[in-house]
């Protein structure tokens, strides 16, 4: 194509890019449908129309993407590298349509063609499932903002094949499936081989009885191949990169082998070097402790520092600059051997002195802590180290022999605190305690609410708090409208930008001026009339894609999330069952009808959350089949919670269940999604909820429950048996699990529930708040039935959501952290 083409498009796009003349658009949806695939239009798939449309907007924005990177070249600012292995990005498509403010477009020419359907076209986009959960999803907002807050910046992470599994229920238990999201070439990415990098490993990999295993000795090399994907800024004028490493191995790998005749066996060497980024790890919260797992972290981040390094020497000969040029930002300790990285980097390859490189290394990283979880804090056998990658095992010995010097000289035979600080944990086994290594090899720590940073700085790592006061400091997450209202909620997206314009998408802080509207009748009534639509919409969905049939008129009431024992999914169903046991003793009591939403995966080895599953879907069949119930309480498992359907189910709730035992959810960001989309909370005082209720006021949430202090402070003394054998409605309710009342067909498979709760001491208090939570949940249920009370608070709730725009979380990064400036496309 000739520049004046080129220009001419750009020119397009910058008149408001509302339409585009059949010699760009439409004709390259044409071309792409039928040149792409040899297929005849007419007989093109919807698959196939989505890869054209898709296709079709990439060629729109390439030269934006071009340009966007040409100004950071030029303009040389500081560049902000988000390293993090996972990148829960959902679908494309509509997202990349909304920031590119092409819809009209879109609209009238992409869609125009009489062979496509819509809706389809976008359901056959797969979700990209690169991601656990909360920590993963919060990656993806964060890249859209930087984007869209127009800051140099490039995410780094895997490019798994095979994404988060695919959850399947049967008979009431969670089957896991491989999710081979990439089965079919995905139209976004953009490999660029050129760029590939070499990455040193010092063994190789054998099977062994159908097990990858580490064998010593023969140094070999990782190819990193990037693939990049275009993250577009809302407006379109900035396009950012995410770029997702591949495996794969040279060519000449193993030519010993080869030429010694070990065909097949330089072969399998080969594809197994290859398996190094097939499958992300689907154990969230737990270290799965394997050797793949570790190679998976190192390969990241060698892959992503090579690039890093090397842009920043294209532009910059003084090394000294790199603080002032580059920020590295670790996504929790996943990415933390970038400390031990980088200054292999200074010192090997830059030839700096210790100090220098040291001091450079530390201005450059930062690092974010996700999680006060003990068993979650990553540690890596020294072993691994020294099979992977000797030489940064060299390096970390040295950082913790300076760093011991340093807690002697500061706290004199102060033994305890320096074995606690010590980045090398010595019993059982000698393991790198990673969390340890990036708080003294960065400049900043932060939490991510309020609460967690100061539970971080007070209980988890106060030791490094008081050593280095200055680096702490708390990042409220926050999520980005443009996904999470702006496309996931046109109708009230559309009744907010009538109301008050549209500057809340940039500006989340606008949405206060719907305040005064609450007290506007006709304006609550269409607020009302959007929440309705959006529940028989998720209602028409979920019959057509689960045949299960719920009523809008209800009140839908969501938890979804990853199943895990401290965000007490269990504490929900054994309040469901109290309200099914109240029923079964006095049907005519009053009981506003409910629908009771979970979603959400355990890790495939955690059984007693895949229990917490089963138990959930009994519960629901019972109430079912029970004229007693039916019609007045239903339960409903969403199976393969990913993104789409938190889209969907999210501005259909009315209300969000929040309710972790206090001083465990270190944020949650869920909770700040259902709040923007006009759902009421019930939750305890955890993670960021505290901070919502605090910006619309306590009396608009429905709170509960002990807090962290009280939770920490009865654990000497609490006893869930007092609770068993004191409240009679608990005991009810806990009899019928134990009673096999569901699970006749399965006797005794509860038992572990039974367990956990009673006999191991109940660890996250479920029984010392259910009383607690079936009052406040009684509470809810009466002002709901006043409708009008109910969507003034829904409204408040609107409006006060602004903080919690992922936006002004990064403007606090960028301003506090990075020291960052927007860098904007001409
Ligand atoms: C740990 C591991 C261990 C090894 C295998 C893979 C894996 C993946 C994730 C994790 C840690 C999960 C930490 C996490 O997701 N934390 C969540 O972060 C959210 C964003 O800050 C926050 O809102 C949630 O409260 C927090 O639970």
């Amino acid at each position: 194509m000739s520049k004046t083409v080129d220009q001419q498009i750009l020119q397009q796009y910058e008149c408001g890019a509302a339409r585009f003349s059949d010699k760009t658009g439409h004709e390259h949806y044409q071309r792409h449908l039928l040149f792409d695939h040899v297929v005849w239009p007419d007989e093109a798939s919807q698959r196939e129309r989505f890869e054209a449309v898709a296709r079709s907007l990439r060629d729109l924005l390439a030269q934006r993407w071009l340009l966007t990177d040409q100004t950071y070249d030029r303009e040389n600012p500081k560049r902000v590298y988000y390293l993090s292995m996972e990148f829960l990005i959902g679908r494309a498509l509509t997202n990349n349509i909304v920031n590119l403010g092409v819809e009209p477009y879109v609209r009238e020419e992409l869609q125009s063609d009489p062979h496509q359907d819509w809706k389809e076209v976008v359901e056959t986009e797969p979700d990209a499932g690169l991601g656990n959960g909360g920590l993963g999803r919060l990656a993806a907002c964060f890249i859209e903002s930087l984007a869209t807050l127009q800051i140099p910046a490039v995410g780094y992470g895997l490019r798994y094949e095979y994404g988060i599994f695919r959850q399947a229920i049967e008979n009431g238990y969670q089957m896991e499936q491989p999710d081979h999201w990439l089965a079919q070439p995905d139209p976004w990415e953009v490999t660029h081989p050129r760029q590939t990098v070499q990455i040193p490993i010092a063994c190789r990999f054998e099977l062994q009885d159908g097990m990858l295993r580490a064998v010593p000795g023969h140094a070999t090399h990782l190819l990193g191949v990037p693939y990049d994907r275009p993250v577009v800024g809302y407006g379109g004028q900035t396009i950012n990169t995410l770029r997702l490493w591949g495996a794969a191995s040279p060519d000449h790998f193993n030519f010993g082998e080869f030429s010694s005749g070990d065909f097949v066996g330089a072969i399998v060497d080969r594809v197994l070097a290859e398996t190094v980024t097939r499958v992300l790890y689907p154990d969230d919260s737990t270290q799965a402790g394997q050797a793949l797992r570790f190679v998976q972290e190192y390969f990241m981040v060698c892959c992503s520092l090579a690039d890093i390094v090397a842009r920043f020497r294209r532009t910059n000969d003084d090394w000294r600059l790199l603080p002032d040029k580059v920020a590295i930002q670790l996504n929790d300790t996943h990415p933390a051997m970038a400390v031990a990285e980088l200054m292999r980097l200074l010192l090997d390859e830059a030839k700096l002195g210790w100090d220098e490189a040291w001091d450079l290394t530390v201005g450059t990283l930062a690092y974010t802590n996700h999680t006060l979880l003990p068993e979650a804090l990553e540690k890596w056998p020294v072993q691994f180290f020294e099979l992977v990658c000797p030489r940064l095992l060299e390096i970390v010995y040295e950082i913790n022999r300076r760093f011991m010097t340093d807690v002697q000289q500061r706290y004199p035979g102060d033994h305890p605190r320096a074995s606690r600080m010590s980045l090398i944990e010595e019993s059982g086994g000698r393991q790198i305690r990673m969390a340890n290594l990036a708080i003294v090899g960065s400049h900043s720590t932060n939490g991510v609410a309020q609460i967690h940073s100061d539970l971080l700085r007070t209980r988890v790592v106060a030791d490094f708090a008081e050593m280095f006061p200055e680096r702490f400091n708390n990042k409220t997450n926050g999520v980005t409208p443009r996904r999470w209202l702006l496309a996931a909620n046109r109708d009230l997206a559309g009744l907010i930008s009538e109301s008050i314009g549209d500057t809340w998408i940039t500006d989340l802080g606008e949405l206060r001026r719907l305040l005064p509207l609450t007290d506007d009748e006709s304006f609550r009534s269409r607020f009302r009339q959007t929440k309705r639509a959006a529940k028989e919409r998720f209602a028409d969905w979920l019959k057509s894609t689960t045949g299960q049939i719920v009523d809008p008129d209800t009140i839908f009431d969501s938890q979804i999330k990853r199943i895990h024992e401290y965000k007490r999914q269990l504490l929900n169903i054994l309040h469901v069952i109290v309200l099914y046991d109240r029923l079964r003793t006095d049907p005519s009591i009053t009981l506003p009808p409910r629908t009771f939403f979970f979603a959400g995966k355990a890790a495939p080895a955690y059984r007693l959350a895949k229990l917490i599953i089963k138990l959930i879907n009994n519960v629901g069949r019972v109430i079912d089949e029970d004229p007693v119930s039916r019609g007045r309480i239903k339960v409903v498992f969403v199976p393969n919670y990913n993104v789409s359907v938190a889209e969907r189910l999210i501005p259909a709730t009315d209300v969000s269940e929040q309710i972790s035992t206090a001083g465990y959810e270190a944020s949650g960001t869920g909770n700040m999604k259902f709040m923007m989309n006009g759902a009421l909370t019930i939750g305890t005082r955890d993670g960021a909820t505290i901070e919502m209720a605090e910006e619309a006021g306590e009396e608009h949430f429905f709170l509960f429950g002990l807090n962290a202090e009280q939770v920490a402070s009865s654990r000497r003394w609490y006893s869930p048996r007092w609770h068993y054998e004191n409240e009679p409605e608990t005991r009810a309710a806990l009899d019928l699990i134990f009673n096999d009342y569901f699970s006749r067909d399965e006797p005794g498979i509860f038992n572990p529930i039974r367990e956990s709760l009673l006999d191991h001491g109940d660890y996250f208090m479920h029984l010392a708040d259910l009383t607690s939570y079936a009052d406040t949940q009684q509470k809810l249920g009466t002002l709901y039935a006043d409708s009008d009370a109910w969507v003034r608070k829904a409204v408040v709730n609107v409006a006060c959501a602004g903080k919690f725009s992922s936006d002004r979380t990064i403007a606090e990064y960028a301003a506090e952290i990075w020291n960052a400036l927007p860098c904007p496309i001409r």
